[in-house]
């Protein structure tokens, strides 16, 4: 058995969830925050058999796409009388960024 864990951008949540559901797969959506961005993002996890990933890694690539984002760097130490004009850094945000872990023990009391 494997536990994929895939961090989605949250606009992209609910139609993974709604896919997975359909394909009858268990799934469990969390909120949580990117550490760079400091922005929400879902990450959901799916425990399935070992026969299942690449099929549930296809259904997580056509339904999470990339975005560009533009993150403000932070500004430098500056001296008295410099001035600093800020511009903005693109990032490109995933699509999904999926860890596949191997489940030693699943347990449902
Ligand atoms: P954030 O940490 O908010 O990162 C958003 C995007 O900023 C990243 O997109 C990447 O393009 C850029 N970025 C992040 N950290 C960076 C760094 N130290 N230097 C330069 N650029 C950086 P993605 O790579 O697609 O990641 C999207 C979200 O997936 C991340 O949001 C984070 O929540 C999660 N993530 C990605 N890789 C991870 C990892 N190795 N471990 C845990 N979480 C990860
Ligand atoms: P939910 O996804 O809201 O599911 C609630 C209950 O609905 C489940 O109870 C199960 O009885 C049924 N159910 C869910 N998905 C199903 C499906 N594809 N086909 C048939 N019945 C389905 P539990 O199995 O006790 O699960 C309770 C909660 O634990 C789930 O809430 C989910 O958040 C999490 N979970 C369970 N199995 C999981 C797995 N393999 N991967 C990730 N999360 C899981």
């Amino acid at each position: 058995m494997k536990l994929i864990m895939s961090i989605v951008n949250s606009d992209d949540a609910d139609r993974l969830v709604n896919t997975l559901k359909k394909a009858s797969y268990r799934a469990t959506t969390i909120s949580t925050t990117g550490g760079f961005l400091r922005q929400g993002n879902a990450t959901i996890f799916i425990g399935t058999e070992d026969e299942n990933v690449p099929n549930v890694l296809q259904l997580i690539k056509d339904n999470c796409h990339t975005r560009t984002q533009y993150v403000n760097p932070l500004p430098p130490v500056m001296e008295p009388g410099e001035m600093y004009i800020p511009s903005p850094v693109e990032v490109q945000v995933g699509g999904a960024n999926v860890f596949v872990l191997d489940v030693t023990e699943f347990a449902r009391f």
